[in-house]
């Protein structure tokens, strides 16, 4: 059965091509700066937003239907793998990512989950060896059940955590035998609505507790890829603790956990939590923590989290920069964590989004490659700091001064010799190197 009918293979067409269905920047076999585009790009479906949501917002009720023409949950679940299937076929898309939610039916039970688990896992297997398709990452969904209400690892109930660990132990098991290279924790509700009824310090404790669990688990069990945490500062919960990749680095530090954990960073958290996309990915290069990219956009109009498909060029162009200059991606990728808007309701809709998302990274990753190979933004950045290759500032840096000795070249001194940051320069500069 074929379910996105009016979808053919898409195909690079290059930039004059008028047709919808074809990549106009796009092209997985063109080789840049040594790597194909397929290879720098690494895209990931998700299978939540793509094969499940259904345009329900808190205002309104479901415009999409995704049920696949079926009825049994079962029947469902796997009509939804065969569409997944058929869509990155179609696309282009050699990963995807899941919660153990989104792949099977979640019955009446934790250990009916568990049974369709293992049962969607090997259908699901055999549809990745049919159309050789590969898991990204896999991750458990510990925030939409009624009983993780107030958290899962960080729940006041200690039932809810030792059924978040139980849904945690089998999505671990669906990855590794699906042979993903990731897993992801993102706190769902692990935060709180009011400090009048939180222990702070236990929730975090517990939290550490259980991502240890999980890494011992995993580890035991053959799992050599990376765990992830995936920022965000708010939203269900008023305040997440895992609000941004600085404070994540602190949080894995304290409990001794950043040897096995990265980022995934998603660019609609990154603005929800005051910065922008680059930032996120910036610090996370920075302290060696950057793992894999949910590539979505917000709306800075909207003070939540639309995960719009991306098609904001200078956003992507930025970001492949940084993926760039981090060395490219090992076990992540890029998933495109987007949903179509609710009115955006046909089932060619889907597909037209992602060309969309997947243009956008192709021309930020050629945009990038041209700042990278222009020179003259890096060639800024290092002049402007280059009193620290010499005299004082090379002292400084290699810690072979001390206040004292600063005091005295201060005073022999007299004034400070300072240059301009040039912003609006490199701003223009950007645009001449983009634009061309
Ligand atoms: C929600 C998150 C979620 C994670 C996976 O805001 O982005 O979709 O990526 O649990
Ligand atoms: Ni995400
Ligand atoms: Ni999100």
């Amino acid at each position: 059965m074929e379910y996105f009918k009016k979808v053919p293979v898409i195909q690079f067409e290059g930039k004059e091509s008028k047709n919808p269905y074809a990549f106009k920047y796009y092209n997985p076999e063109s080789i840049v700066m040594g790597k194909s585009m397929k290879e720098h790009l690494k895209f990931a479906l998700s299978y939540w937003h793509t094969m499940c949501g259904n345009g329900n917002d808190p205002f309104g009720s479901a415009t999409i239907d995704r049920s696949y023409g079926q009825s049994d949950p079962m029947e469902h679940a796997k009509a939804k793998a065969d569409a997944a299937f058929e869509l990155m076929n179609k696309l282009g898309i050699e990963y995807f990512c899941f919660h153990d939610v989104d792949i099977a039916p979640e019955g009446d039970s934790i250990a009916e989950l568990k049974d369709n688990l293992a049962e969607i896992t090997g259908y699901i297997k055999g549809l990745m060896d049919t159309y050789q398709k590969k898991l990204l990452w896999g991750t458990a969904n510990c925030f939409s059940h009624p009983r993780y209400m107030h958290g899962a690892g960080t729940s006041c109930s200690a039932d809810s955590f030792a059924f978040a660990a139980t849904q945690i132990k089998n999505a671990i098991d669906a990855t590794i035998q699906l042979g993903g290279s990731g897993y992801v924790f993102w706190g769902g509700r692990e935060g709180y609505d009011t400090l009048l009824n939180t222990n702070m310090a236990l929730e975090q404790d517990n939290m550490a507790r259980l991502m240890k669990m999980a890494v011992d688990y995993g580890r035991k069990n053959g799992f050599k890829g990376d765990f992830y945490i995936e920022p965000k500062p708010k939203e269900p919960t008023k305040h997440q603790y895992d609000f941004d990749v600085a404070t994540v680095l602190a949080f894995l530090r304290k409990y001794g956990l950043e040897k096995d954990f990265k980022m995934n960073i998603e660019a609609n958290h990154a603005t929800l939590a005051g910065h922008n996309f680059q930032h996120e990915l910036r610090v996370a290069r920075e302290n060696n923590a950057f793992g894999s990219i949910d590539a979505n956009q917000g709306d800075l109009l909207l003070g939540w989290d639309t995960d719009q498909f991306p098609t904001n060029v200078y956003e992507s162009t930025l970001c492949m920069y940084e993926v760039i200059k981090a060395g490219g991606f090992t076990n992540g990728g890029l998933n495109f964590d987007a949903k179509v808007k609710r009115s955006s309701f046909e089932p060619e809709d889907i597909a037209l989004a992602y060309i969309a998302g997947m243009d956008s990274f192709a021309l930020g990753l050629l945009f990038a490659v041209k700042i990278i190979e222009d020179g003259r933004i890096d060639g800024f950045v290092e002049d402007r700091y280059a009193s620290y290759q010499s005299g004082i500032g090379k002292a400084i840096v290699e810690g072979k001064t001390s206040l004292e000795e600063l005091e005295k070249y201060a005073l022999s001194k007299g004034e400070v010799e300072i240059t301009s940051g040039k912003q609006e320069y490199l701003e223009t500069l950007l645009n001449n190197i983009i634009f061309g």
